[in-house]
């Protein structure tokens, strides 16, 4: 995973990642892998804005079978969170669980020049495949109307690599037992 971040900055004025196989150049997570049944404790990676304009707005998207959501609060962004049933009740440490976070929202400023991260925790339900990408799309808004849609799911047997706004995603590995 030790790949080179942007090699295109020196290349100023293109739009950048537009045909980057780099995909640590977007919006991506860590760590990786993540075990099924157990809290993950995610960290969304935002590399930059907009075709050079400040990030306003990063809204991640709760894949079903990720519950008991918390955003992690962050100084200088408001944080909003929209909360909805599931579509199947979840146990959670024993406890039925129907609804939860669905959707975090923060809203604050980054530019295009700086890097930062926003952290979640999630508990990742046993009904999850092992050894597959659990994604969680992110609408990325930016100064001047611009956006970015990180929300492109790879389908089967291809990589993060091969779109151009891929989601960004986690390797699950399976449940450890004990
Ligand atoms: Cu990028």
């Amino acid at each position: 995973m030790n790949r080179i971040h942007h090699l295109g900055t020196l290349a100023a004025a293109a739009p950048l990642c537009l045909v980057s196989s780099l995909a640590l150049a977007h919006v991506t997570l860590e760590p990786q892998p993540a075990a099924i049944g157990s809290t993950y404790k995610a960290v969304l990676r935002v590399a930059h804005g907009c075709e050079g304009e400040p990030t306003l707005k990063l809204r991640v998207q709760i894949p079903e079978g990720v519950i008991a959501v918390k955003p992690m609060p962050k100084a200088g962004w408001e944080l909003n969170t929209v909360e909805t049933p599931y579509k199947q009740s979840y146990d959670y440490h024993g406890a039925p669980t129907t609804e939860g976070v669905r959707e975090i929202v923060w809203t604050g400023k980054l530019l295009d020049k700086h890097y930062d991260e926003f952290v979640f925790r999630a508990f990742l339900t046993d009904g999850l495949k092992p050894d597959t990408m659990l994604y969680f799309p992110v609408v990325q808004e930016c100064a001047g109307g611009k956006a970015d849609r990180w929300i492109e799911i790879p389908a089967e047997g291809r990589k993060a690599d091969d779109y151009k706004s891929p989601a960004p995603g986690v390797r699950l590995r399976p449940k450890v037992t004990d």
